[in-house]
């Protein structure tokens, strides 16, 4: 048995730990969350198996969001110059608005963003009885009317597809009433998919069908990049910028930290798709490919070595020495200012460990940042990512179709008559790859992790406190949901989501503001004043007041 890789006071096994973790569960729910729960025990060039975006179980409160806040909030959101109307009642709009800390930067005062407002129908039970297409249509006029968008987005939650509002009709009736903006809308009812992950998928979908292609003039540059899965949150899309620019690099479009409606409709002219999120967006990148003749790379700006390879990797492709130099040139002159505070703060930080639960690859990529520090990752997950962000692409080909995969649309693509262009020949291709270029390729998080170190899927409320309880680890990072349970427990805990108030953490400047917002959580005294409950009682025990 492989012993668990703990620090602190824990002489668990990693199997003892898994155990403990499923004890509680009445045995249908233990043998489906066991599938979801794994040791990283593989052998050499073997990845182990996990279970993966699967519903989650009734009863458990998850980590998850909807599908709405995907495709709203997550994929669309972040864009400056699109109207996003909300179709539904207030609080789905009201709570996809900005919490999740996307940044803009409008350059010029009188360039549109609407980042400010949060556009929504506000249904009322009215609107649901009789229906709500005139609502939306009047919603849709006044935004237009307002401020003559290029482009307006409808999003449907949950009482709409309920209902059948006919979105689509209503958004295409606009669109040729206006003619000078484009209408489309997402059926991203909150139920549609298991989780926000499906919403991303059918966000990508409609922004690659109604959106990208449309305008073939782009930004001028020599090496010009889409960089694919950037959120901007924090500010990160605005240091990866700076570090591009630097470079010389173009970045034609970020899908969609600070995106505008121009950025997507000539992504399609870019010369390499870098792609950052690999679960967000990789089926995106594989269709540009498909239909424009754009390959892609997986690049990760989070931790400085790791930025410093993809802006190695994204040189290499383009293969001009003029390139590759400025690169080594920029990489010279960052890592003096990382490498001091990271001297400075691991002397501190050395040896502690951190458990990092996110979305779908902040778990794998936040990795990089705390091996800078010396710290161990001795527990990660994802809350939606599929199999092969755990374990790597090469398990796509197995991946198992179910209802609610179905329930999402599959784009049929195939090269545009007009606009397919290889950007390599194939022994141009085959000689960059030769020469340790891998395209289309993402080994995913289990790979990087240390054996014995438990990697959990979809991780719930109750056994994050069960694993901060057992494990004890020095940093605990997820969302504002566990923000405050895990702070009562005495572990310190770091959004990595919306970054609490900080960032950017990406790039160069992003790998020092890290170092020091790490170093104060985890050797602020503050903690150690605080009791967790099982410091006090062993058991926690509840009593009935009326007994
Ligand atoms: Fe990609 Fe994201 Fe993430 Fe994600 Fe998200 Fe996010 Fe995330 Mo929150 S797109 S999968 S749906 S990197 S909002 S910017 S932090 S869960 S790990």
């Amino acid at each position: 048995m492989t012993p668990a890789m703990f620090n602190n006071d824990t002489t668990m096994t990693a199997a003892e730990i898994k155990e403990e973790l499923l004890k509680k569960y009445p045995p249908k729910v233990a043998r489906k969350r066991a599938k979801q729960i794994m040791i990283n025990e593989a052998l050499e060039n073997e990845t182990p198996e996990i279970t993966a975006n699967v519903r989650t179980i009734p009863g458990i409160i998850t980590m998850r969001g909807c599908t709405y806040a995907g495709c709203k909030g997550v994929i669309m959101g972040p864009t400056r110059d699109i109207v996003n109307i909300t179709h539904g009642p207030i609080g789905c709009g009201f709570y996809s608005w900005l919490t999740r800390r996307n940044q803009t930067d409008a350059y010029a005062p009188d360039a549109a963003n609407y980042m400010t407002y949060c556009f929504s129908t506000d249904m009322q039970d009215k609107d649901i009885i009789f229906g709500g297409e005139k609502k939306l249509e009047a919603a849709i006029q006044e935004a237009y009317d307002l401020f003559h968008p290029k482009g307006i987005c409808v999003f449907a939650t949950c009482p709409v597809g309920l209902i059948g509002d006919d979105i689509h009709a209503v958004a295409a009736k606009m669109k040729a009433k206006f003619g000078d903006c484009n209408v489309f809308a997402f059926s991203c009812e909150g139920y549609k998919g298991v989780s926000q992950s499906a919403g991303h998928h059918i966000a990508n979908n409609q922004v690659f069908k109604h959106l990208v292609g449309l305008d073939d003039q782009g930004k001028p540059g020599k090496y010009r990049i889409n960089l694919l899965g950037e959120y901007n949150i924090g500010g990160d899309g605005f240091e990866i910028d700076r570090i591009l620019n630097k470079c010389g690099v173009t970045n034609i479009a970020t899908f969609s930290g600070n995106s505008t409606y121009d950025q997507f409709a000539s992504s399609h002219t870019a010369d390499l798709n870098a792609v950052m999120c690999h679960r967000s967006i990789n089926y995106v990148a594989d269709m540009l490919e498909t239909k424009y003749g754009i390959p892609w790379v997986k690049v990760n700006f989070i931790g400085a070595n790791a930025a410093a390879k993809s802006l190695r990797k994204i040189a290499s492709y383009f293969g001009d020495q003029e390139l590759i130099d400025r690169v080594e040139e920029v990489i010279a002159e960052e890592m003096p200012a990382v490498r001091a505070v990271a001297e400075e703060v691991r002397p501190r930080t050395e040896g502690k460990t951190a458990m990092l639960f996110v979305g779908g690859s902040r778990a794998h990529h936040y990795q990089e940042l705390f091996k800078e520090l010396g710290m161990k990752t001795i527990s990660a997950g994802y809350e939606f990512a599929h199999r092969d962000d755990y374990e790597g692409r090469q398990v796509i080909p197995e991946l198992k179709v179910d209802a609610d995969s179905r329930n999402i649309e599959e784009l049929e693509v195939s090269p545009d008559e007009r606009l397919f262009r290889p950007r390599k020949s194939q022994e141009e291709l085959r000689a960059l790859e030769s020469s340790g270029l891998k395209f289309k390729d993402y080994d995913g998080l289990i790979p990087d992790m240390e054996r014995g170190a438990v990697v959990i899927d979809d991780l719930n409320q109750y056994e994050a406190e069960k694993l901060v309880e057992l494990l004890k680890p020095d940093i605990f990072c997820a969302g504002i949901k566990e923000k405050f349970s895990i702070q009562k427990l005495g572990v310190p805990m770091k959004q990595l989501h919306s970054y609490d108030s900080g960032g950017p953490y990406a790039g160069f400047r992003g790998a020092i503001n890290f170092y020091r917002e790490i170093d104060r959580l985890v050797n602020s005294r503050v903690w150690g004043y605080l009791k967790a409950p099982w410091q006090e009682n062993p058991e926690l025990s509840a009593t009935y007041v009326w007994e």
